[in-house]
């Protein structure tokens, strides 16, 4: 069913998240406290509750019945914030320097109480506005790293994988990266939303039957490839930083999918946020890649060499398989990342706050030949230094 809700299931006011922080103890008896409903993302409520004697704040996420970014007539299942809860916890197991810490979780009312992060940006705002997040890459590669390499048949044991595959059955919000990621950009769906000037440059898309054929394996291998327990929605709006700490946030999509799923959302959105930029500023975006790959084979293959427990890890040639493999999914599940960012339901800000308005279309038309020319070409694409490369081409093609 979409949507189990539980009779005592009701969305929180600001007063009864106050409520809900008192009775649960989460701050010294008697402080004086404050809630702001601070969401600003697609799907939930948000709430920060703060001592205002003391600054002290915590974050009371709640999922609602219906995806926000549509409104009521889009029902979507609450079982939601019990996988962001159990994946965060998941993950907290193999980085817990790199998520918010879980005070609290009930599954009836949808909730999950977490350590605030608001001392830091998200990481989209902060490469908006030019800064360097120097550290991010380097996070990011080993949260990829150690989050996929232990949770996949590589280094987890067979039998408790498979547990874990049950207890992260996500149809649901599967069902919508199915259709936002990997369906309706590429057909004239009602969801699609994009400037009467780009009609031409989509409906070239439509009509790419190579282009769509590539994507139908991509999306082949999204709805069968149970490889390890990925974010699974994995952009730079679900990132925190500043200069020094990063933290992934926001694991409601994870499900058993590729590892090249995560990796290949990471790799776009930073090329997102780079084509959005004037040339001489881009190179910083193009170091993030690199070094999101470097780091991530690096730990990967730390992990692989300590830990693995699958007997073929020994056998010459098996890791470099795995890691190409990775890679080239990595590349194909980018180029459908950046397509539904520019003309499908949910856009980034990097695109759409560019301005001039020509200048913001040229730059869409950009990025739907690079996103096709991604997925079209993925097997030549074997470097990570190649995105510069084919960025540059395709933008002079
Ligand atoms: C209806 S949800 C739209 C998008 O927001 C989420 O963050 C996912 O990226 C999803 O595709
Ligand atoms: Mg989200």
């Amino acid at each position: 069913a979409a949507n189990k809700q539980s009779s005592n299931y009701k969305p929180l006011t600001e007063s009864d998240a106050i409520t809900l922080a008192k009775r649960l103890n989460l701050f010294e008896n008697d402080s004086q406290l404050t809630c702001y409903e601070i969401g600003d993302g697609n799907l939930n409520l948000v709430f920060k509750v703060t001592n205002t004697e003391n600054g002290e704040s915590i974050i009371i996420k709640q999922a609602l019945p219906y995806a926000k970014v549509v409104g009521e007539s889009w029902p979507l299942t609450l079982d939601r914030s019990r996988i962001e809860t159990n994946a965060l916890i998941k993950q907290a197991e193999f980085v817990p320097q790199y998520v918010p810490k879980v005070y609290y979780s009930d599954e009836s009312l949808a909730i999950t109480i977490m350590e605030d992060l608001s001392h830091l940006q998200i990481a989209r705002a902060a490469l908006m506005n030019d800064e360097d997040l120097p550290l991010l890459s380097n996070h990011i590669g080993e949260f990829l790293a150690k989050t996929l390499f232990y949770t996949s048949d590589y280094g987890l044991n067979q039998h408790y994988k498979k547990e874990l595959v049950k207890q992260f059955i996500n149809p649901d919000l599967c069902k919508i990266t199915e259709d936002l990621v990997f369906t309706d950009p590429f057909f004239d769906h009602e969801t699609n939303d994009f400037e009467q000037e780009l009609q031409k440059d989509v409906e070239r898309i439509w009509n790419d039957q190579v282009l769509k054929l590539e994507v139908a394996k991509l999306k082949q291998i999204f709805l069968t490839k149970a490889e390890a327990l990925v974010h699974g929605d994995l952009h730079t709006g679900s990132i925190f930083a500043d200069e020094k700490e990063t933290k992934v946030i926001d694991p409601e999509f994870a499900y058993f999918g590729p590892i090249g799923f995560d990796v290949g959302q990471v790799f776009a959105n930073l090329l997102l946020n780079a084509i959005s930029r004037e040339p001489k500023k881009q190179n910083i975006l193009f170091t993030h890649i690199e070094t999101t790959w470097t780091v991530f084979v690096e730990e990967f293959t730390k992990a692989w060499k300590n830990d693995a427990i699958e007997v073929f890890s020994q056998v010459d040639g098996y890791l470099e398989y795995v890691l190409s493999e990775i890679f080239e999914e990595a590349v194909g599940f980018a180029g459908c990342e950046i397509i539904r960012r520019t003309i499908g339901l949910a856009h980034v800000a990097d695109l759409d706050k560019i301005e001039p308005a020509n200048k913001r279309i040229s730059i869409k038309q950009l990025a739907l030949k690079l996103g096709s020319e991604l997925v079209k070409n993925r097997k030549s694409v074997t470097n990570p230094k190649d995105f510069k490369e084919y960025t540059i081409q395709t933008a002079l093609s």
